[in-house]
C-alpha cells in the first residue's frame, strides 16, 4: 500500500522501568541502543518519502513511542482507540492532534468505554481487517471498527501473545506473513476461514520476523534473522527493497517494527 505520512512519538525515560512487559526476556533494554535503533527508524521512514509527524514523549506514558496502538486508519477516516490497558489510554490526546493535522475523519472509540482495541491488533489488508481477540481487544472494539469503516472485520484468537501482529503482518498485497509456530497455524487457518477475499501466506520460523512494515515498494523486516530474510526475498517482487533494522532493545517490552508508526496516505 502507499502512504506520504506516518505518525512516530519519542521514548519516554520511564519506558525502561515502566514499559509494560510480557516478553520472556528480561535483560536490562540498553537505552543509547534503543534510541539509536528509534531513531533509524524514524530516518528509514524519511528516506523512503514520508513526512513524519514525530509526537513529543510524554514521561507519564512509558509505552507512549508505539503509535500504532493508539489509533486504526483506514483510507481517510481513523479510529481514536480506547486502548485495553488502562495504563495506556491517556496516549490518544497527542494521537489526537497528530490525526487532525492530518487531515483524517476522526472516529472516537474513547467515548464507548467497554470497547477496547489496540492497533497492534489491527491486520488491515486492503479490503478488510483481521482483529486480534486478545488480552487488549474485544469483541465491541471490533464492532465499532466495522461500523466505522464499513468494512468486514473479523475476529481471531490470540493465545500466547500480546498481539495479533506478533505473530504476523502484510507482506503485500494479499500476502500475510505469519510464525511457524503453534499461534501462527491456528491464526492462519482462522483467518482462511473467516476471509472475504484470497490471501496467501508465506510463514517463517522466528516470531519476531513475522512483524514487517510493508510500504511504498519497501519492507522493513527486523534484523538478526537470515533465514526469514531468505525466506521473504523469495516471496516479495524483485522491485521490493528491504531494509533491515534494529530492533532487540524495544522487542524487550514487546514492541515490533509495525508498533512504532501510524501509516497515513493523507
Ligand atoms: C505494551 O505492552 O502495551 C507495550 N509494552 C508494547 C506494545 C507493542 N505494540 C504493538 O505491538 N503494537
Amino acid at each position: 500500500m502507499e502512504y506520504n505520512t506516518a505518525v512516530c512519538r519519542g521514548i519516554p525515560k520511564s519506558l525502561i522501568e515502566g514499559g509494560l512487559r510480557l516478553e520472556n526476556d528480561h535483560s536490562p533494554i540498553d537505552e543509547a541502543l534503543m534510541r539509536r535503533q528509534h531513531d533509524e527508524y524514524t530516518d528509514a521512514l524519511k528516506k523512503c518519502g514520508l513526512k513524519v509527524i514525530e509526537l513529543p514523549a510524554d514521561e507519564s506514558l512509558p509505552d507512549c513511542v508505539f503509535t500504532e496502538d493508539a489509533a486504526v486508519v483506514f483510507v481517510k477516516k481513523a479510529v481514536l482507540t480506547n486502548q485495553g490497558h488502562p495504563a495506556r489510554r491517556a496516549e490518544v490526546n497527542e494521537m489526537r492532534k497528530a490525526l487532525e493535522q492530518a487531515g483524517v475523519e476522526i472516529f472516537d472509540m474513547t467515548e464507548e468505554p467497554d470497547s477496547h482495541v489496540d492497533g497492534g491488533d489491527v491486520l488491515f489488508t486492503g479490503s478488510e481487517i483481521f482483529i486480534g481477540d486478545s488480552k487488549r481487544s474485544n469483541k465491541a472494539g471490533a464492532d465499532f471498527l466495522r461500523k466505522s469503516f464499513g468494512i468486514p472485520v473479523h475476529q481471531i484468537k490470540v493465545d500466547e501473545g500480546l498481539h495479533l501482529k506478533s505473530n504476523c503482518s502484510m507482506l503485500g498485497l494479499n500476502k500475510i506473513i505469519i510464525s511457524n509456530d503453534k499461534d501462527g497455524k491456528s491464526m492462519a487457518k482462522e483467518i482462511m476461514e473467516a476471509a472475504q477475499n484470497p490471501y496467501t501466506f508465506v510463514f517463517v520460523s522466528d516470531i519476531k520476523a513475522s512483524n514487517v512494515v510493508s510500504f511504498n515498494k519497501t519492507v522493513f523486516i527486523p534484523a538478526g534473522y537470515p533465514e526469514s530474510r531468505k525466506i521473504i526475498e523469495e516471496n516479495v517482487g524483485k522491485e521490493i527493497k528491504l531494509v533491515e533494522l534494529g530492533n532487540t532493545e524495544l522487542a524487550k517490552v514487546d514492541g515490533c517494527l509495525t508498533c512504532c508508526s501510524i501509516l497515513i496516505n493523507a
